[in-house]
């Protein structure tokens, strides 16, 4: 489900942005990003309205590594992911340190579609759909956990699916 229209990104103007509480505030443009290293992963895909979509295979950055450069501060326990359609969404760090937790840019062995995300979404396979936020401008650092775009409506704020956790 998304709430907003696919938005159209050129890839000479597209920027990958961390920054907030961060040591290193880090940029970088579609070359630079294509230009790191990738790892694979097949996963799971729960939407909070129920459907699954199973066997994903994404390819892309481990959010991980682009955190260990950009060094959190040690009271930035919580990111705002904010997206170029408007879309936001929270994660705790923990949850973005996780191995699972790409910045994906290959789909199935093709490049992310625009309406899947392309050039570049999150992925967090561990987390229901709406964590997963999809055409990934920049990432946040905060303190204080900020809700998102469905956080602020009334989801969850963690949205663990085995849990269940579709609703605060
Ligand atoms: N930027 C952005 N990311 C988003 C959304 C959105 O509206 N905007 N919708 C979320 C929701 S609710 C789900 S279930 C998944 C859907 O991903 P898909 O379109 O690849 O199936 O994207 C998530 N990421
Ligand atoms: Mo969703």
């Amino acid at each position: 489900m998304t709430s907003n229209d696919t938005p159209k990104i050129d890839l000479a103007n597209w920027r990958l942005r961390i920054f907030g509480e961060v040591e290193a505030v880090l940029k970088f443009t579609w070359e630079e990003f294509m230009a790191l290293a990738q790892t694979g992963q097949t996963s799971d895909f729960h939407c909070v309205t129920q459907w699954s979509k199973l066997d994903v295979a994404w390819e892309g950055v481990p959010v991980r590594h682009l955190l260990e450069q950009a060094q959190p501060r040690a009271q930035a326990k919580y990111a705002t992911v904010h997206c170029y359609d408007g879309y936001t969404t929270n994660l705790s760090l923990a949850d973005l340190l996780r191995d699972s937790a790409l910045f994906a840019r290959m789909l199935n062995g093709s490049p992310l579609p625009p309406d899947q995300g392309g050039p570049m979404r999150l992925v967090v396979p561990h987390l229901y759909g709406w964590k997963s936020a999809k055409w990934i401008e920049s990432l946040e650092l905060v303190i204080k956990n900020k809700p998102g775009f469905w956080e602020e409506l009334g989801y969850h704020d963690r949205g663990d699916p085995w849990k269940e956790e579709r609703f605060r």
